[in-house]
């Protein structure tokens, strides 16, 4: 009887106070019941303010089904099979380490540092046992490495900032939406993909105080549902031209801030140029705009003097219509669009820029590689950009959406390095990046590939050893929020390693023994590193003075005097802190864009057609755009096993009636769908809250091709393009694709 889960005895239950890591944009406090080494019971946050309460999401909520799921990998295990197959024996830790250790050095010697790829992803969020950046220093010892840049999720936004504002840091509290009087959400959902677990809680108590909120979206998204006074939607990949037009009525009618304009701001003259049409002789006006972009002429041009006339107001675009061919331009748009109406740098507006972070969330981030150690490969190497230096983009690595394509071609395909060996590592890319058949030919080709994780993902298929980690239940941490929170988080370790699971940073100190790199810096007692990780930050240190009880409390909340306002010093005292652009400035005209000379890259913000979006000719063999935002009921492909959560959402496409019927497909039909890249197969669900000519499927579902090559998993990134914008941005959302009634076979 004692065993029986529901037999509670209060004496037996110790709960333990922690959080999770998964990359999503939230962190949920957790408190964990545990009875008997094990996990019983997930509850949430308690905290007394209640309107601070930082409340459980669903996927925290099935964190039992997740850590005990019976398909988590529990033993190393090594390739008995074809690459693909799946199939894999069972192998000691010994014999994993010293093969792969013996394949670093066969590597190292005959082909050089740089045929060792590290590739890395975001899953783990936590500072100590984070896998890439032990593996980032572990490989730097052994002689270096190559790598990728770009940041999978934002890097159009980060592209974007780091032009006009020289920081990403461009977000407020979420309780300043309060302050608001019109918060317009372009391209936002955070109902769904969170953006900081304070983030959905303060937009409804903005809607109880009478805010309005206006939501621009093709699809009418969940917060859209619950939030919105009004929804614009909109034609995926022209949101820029609607910016323009807006921008247009401001000046037409001169309701444009131009005082703010020529304090802080630098070329809006030559923005205007383009606005009005001086050079090509087409005035961006509503009318031009509702053309490209479907949204009627006038709702644009009302929308226009709502926005400039009510004052504060916080336009809040986001990442997804950034992860786009057209990219970065959306979110240069916005921030244009801010500096106009005078809302940066002031409570109740907006900077926009697509990231919303505020400084606090990464307290932890800085503290992850200590000591700093430089990549011997990259020793040297300047910025691919040369004057946009964004420290990203070295000449030693490829982007991140041509990971597969640099395996494939290497240095014959004009990238900086062949693989022979690659470490895979928080990530399961073959399902995440673009055109996934493309990958999956790649990896069948690559030498030698190493990846840790906690299940059997369609990447990891392909792998020659797949070392299994420990869950964040089973080890202690500090962890970091996503950029909203003015929080500290750490995981308590609650329950024993499942199997024979490590963390990363286990792996990579075994690893560093079987290397012989006794230099490498291990840190083997846990308090003594959250110590040590706590002290190496000013901010961090002077608000964690009692460790004993951030551990035992699981989260620090900062009290701030009021809310945080990105950019709040510079609008206050522009003479004494400039921005940190070359200008001092926000630069609308970058001068180090058009030093570049790519007529792809303009300086200021434009509307542009790239690729696959609706104007692209290609639209005559595939007349559908898909979209593909991340799903509520994983984070990415992670979570995708656990049954609770895959009956929240199954998994269909959002068709809109008009485009299904045109096809004779019905609602629950099984369809294909399909572009040169692939072809997928899943349940059509027919719903007007997506407009005609898109259609949109979540991405994360798993990768799984049958024996014609049809994914029948349903991987959007089976139809995605694995190319990037100008400014870096991986553009999976711009995708065209045809749908049919799928009736079995090719
Ligand atoms: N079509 C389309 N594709 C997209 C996107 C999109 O919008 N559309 N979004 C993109 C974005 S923004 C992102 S961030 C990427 C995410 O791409 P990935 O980072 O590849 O996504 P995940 O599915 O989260 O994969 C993380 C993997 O790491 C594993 N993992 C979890 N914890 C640990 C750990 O502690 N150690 C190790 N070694 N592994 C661990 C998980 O089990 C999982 O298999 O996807 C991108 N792909
Ligand atoms: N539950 C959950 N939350 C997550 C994640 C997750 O996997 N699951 N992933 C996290 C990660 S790593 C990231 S990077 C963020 C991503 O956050 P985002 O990138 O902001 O999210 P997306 O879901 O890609 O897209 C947001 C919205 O943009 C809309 N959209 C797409 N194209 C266009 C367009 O051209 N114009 C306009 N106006 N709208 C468009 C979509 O319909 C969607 O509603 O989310 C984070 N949060
Ligand atoms: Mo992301």
């Amino acid at each position: 009887m004692k065993n029986l889960e529901n037999n509670m005895n209060e004496e037996d239950i110790k709960i333990v106070r922690t959080t999770s890591t998964f990359d999503c944009g939230g962190r949920c406090p957790l408190r964990l019941h545990i009875k008997e080494g094990k996990i019983i019971r997930v509850e949430g946050d308690d905290y007394e303010e209640k309107d601070e309460q930082l409340r459980t999401c669903l996927r925290c909520r099935a964190l039992r089904q997740y850590v005990y799921h019976p398909k988590r990998l529990k033993y190393p295990l090594k390739r008995d099979g074809p690459k693909g197959s799946g199939k894999f024996k069972r192998i000691s830790w010994d014999k994993a380490l010293t093969e792969i250790a013996k394949k670093l050095k066969e590597v190292k010697q005959k082909y050089g540092n740089s045929s060792i790829f590290l590739v890395t992803g975001g899953a783990y969020q936590g500072a100590y046992h984070d896998g890439m950046f032990a593996m980032m220093r572990l490989l730097t010892l052994f002689g270096g490495y190559s790598t990728h840049y770009g940041n999978i999720s934002s890097e159009g936004a980060v592209y974007a900032t780091q032009t006009q504002y020289t920081s990403p840091f461009v977000g407020h509290s979420r309780t300043d939406l309060l302050n608001s009087k019109l918060i317009i959400m372009w391209g936002w959902d955070p109902a769904r993909m969170i953006s900081g677990s304070d983030t959905i809680f303060n937009l409804i108590k903005a809607k109880e105080k009478g805010i309005k909120i206006i939501c621009i979206d093709p699809r009418y998204s969940d917060s859209a549902v619950v939030l919105a006074d009004q929804w614009i939607p909109i034609i995926p990949g022209t949101d820029t031209a609607m910016m323009v037009a807006i921008a247009y009525v401001m000046i037409d009618e001169n309701l444009h801030d131009q005082e703010f304009l020529d304090n802080y701001t630098v070329g809006f003259e030559e923005f205007k140029d383009y606005v009005m049409g001086k050079k090509d002789g087409i005035p961006k006006t509503p009318e031009w705009a509702e053309k490209i972009t479907s949204v009627p002429a006038e709702t644009i041009a009302n929308l226009a003097r709502e926005y400039a006339i009510t004052k504060p107001a916080a336009l809040m675009d986001c990442q997804g219509p950034a992860r786009s061919a057209v990219g970065e331009l959306y979110n240069r748009g916005a921030m244009t669009l801010t500096a106009m109406t005078g809302n940066v740098g002031k409570h109740g507006g907006s900077a926009a820029g697509g990231l919303m972070g505020i400084p606090y969330g990464h307290m932890f981030f800085a503290s992850r590689i200590p000591p700093p150690y430089r990549n011997p490969v990259e020793t040297g190497l300047k910025s691919v950009r040369g004057s946009l230096d964004l420290q990203l983009r070295f000449q030693a690595r490829c982007h991140i959406n041509k990971i597969f394509d640099a395996v494939l071609k290497g240095k014959e395909g004009g990238y900086p390095f062949d693989v022979k060996f690659a470490w895979f590592v928080n990530n399961n890319f073959l399902n995440q990046l673009g055109n996934a058949n493309k990958s999956a030919e790649a990896l069948k080709k690559l030498d030698y590939m190493v990846i840790a994780d906690l299940w059997l993902t369609p990447t990891a298929r392909y792998a020659d050893i797949i070392l299994p980690v420990t869950s964040i239940a089973e080890k202690s941490d500090l962890i970091r929020p996503w950029p909203s929170g003015p929080y500290f988080v750490c995981a308590n370790q609650v329950i024993e390693p499942m199997g024979e699971c490590k963390s990363d940073l286990r792996i990579a100190e075994e690893l560093a023994d079987k290397l012989g790199l006794e230099e490498f810096e291990k840190y083997p007692d846990e308090k003594k590193a959250l110590r040590f990780l706590i002290k190496l930050r000013e901010d961090t240190r002077k608000n964690l003075r009692d460790i004993n009880k951030f551990r035992e409390d699981g989260i620090h909340r900062l009290k701030l005097e009021e809310p945080y306002v990105a950019f709040k010093e510079q609008i206050e005292d522009i003479e004494n802190k400039p921005f940190n652009t070359p200008s001092g400035k926000i630069e609308i005209f970058s001068q180090r864009i058009a030093d570049l000379n790519d007529p792809e890259n303009p300086p200021i913000p434009k509307y542009m057609e790239r690729w696959e979006g609706r104007y692209d000719p290609l639209i005559e063999k595939y007349p559908l755009q898909l979209i593909s935002p991340h799903p509520k009921n994983r984070v990415h492909s992670e979570l995708y096993l656990v049954e609770w959560l895959r009956e929240v959402d199954p998994h269909v496409a959002w068709i809109n009636p008009i485009d299904a019927e045109a096809r004779g497909i019905k609602d629950g039909d099984e369809i294909l769908v399909f572009n040169d890249r692939g072809k997928i197969t899943i349940k059509a669900w027919l719903t007007e809250r997506i407009i005609p000519g898109v259609i949109s499927i979540f991405e994360g579902a798993w990768y799984d091709p049958d024996k014609n090559g049809i994914d029948r998993g349903g991987c959007v990134n089976t139809l995605t393009k694995d190319a990037y914008s100008p400014g870096g941005a991986s553009a999976l959302n711009s995708c065209l694709v045809e749908i049919k009634k799928f009736k079995g076979g090719t």
